[in-house]
């Protein structure tokens, strides 16, 4: 018997595996950090707002749940918004960056791609660790551009977790 709940608990534990990752950081060292940690509490990633101009990412913007987060960055360029559909997160995100960051492409588990920005620099792939895991929140450095970027990964969260029920 007691065996048995041994057994159990074993085999538990071994099914608890990891789930969080982080790819990143890419780009370079300027501007301030920010991170959008606490803004997971708000929800999944529902929507992105990017700004570019000829030569950079220049501000970013995350919706968790139905809460978009700070603007970061600049107002050089324009912006374009992606609204992901229900069930829609992203799982994949690559790009491009020389000192400031150039581009981003963003891939979702429903197959759809978003490329904004500029082909100049290095290359990088950010993507998760764990299989089905996505895209649960960012964070890097900007000041009058997107400096750096890193992607941090899990399962995807079902809801808000601290909205009134
Ligand atoms: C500001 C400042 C820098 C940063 C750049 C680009 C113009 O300078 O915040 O530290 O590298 O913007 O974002």
């Amino acid at each position: 018997m007691l065996l048995w709940i041994l057994l159990g608990v074993c085999s538990l534990a071994a099914a608890q595996q990891r789930s969080s990752s982080y790819s990143g950081e890419y780009g370079g060292g300027g501007g301030k950090r920010f991170s959008h940690s606490g803004n997971q509490l708000d929800g999944p990633i529902t929507a992105i707002r990017v700004r570019s101009n000829r030569q950079y990412i220049t501000g970013i913007q995350v919706r968790y749940g139905t809460t978009w987060s700070e603007y970061k960055g600049g107002s050089l360029g324009d912006i374009e918004e992606i609204f992901l559909h229900p069930g829609e997160s992203f799982i994949l995100v690559s790009g491009k960056y020389s000192t400031y960051l150039r581009k981003l492409v963003f891939t979702t588990n429903k197959g759809r791609v978003f490329t904004i920005g500029k082909e100049y620099g290095n290359s990088f792939n950010g993507a998760p660790l764990f299989p089905n895991t996505v895209l649960r929140y960012i964070s890097g450095s900007s000041g009058s551009v997107i400096d750096a970027i890193g992607f941090h990964w899990d399962y995807a969260s079902s809801n808000c977790v601290h909205c009134a029920k």
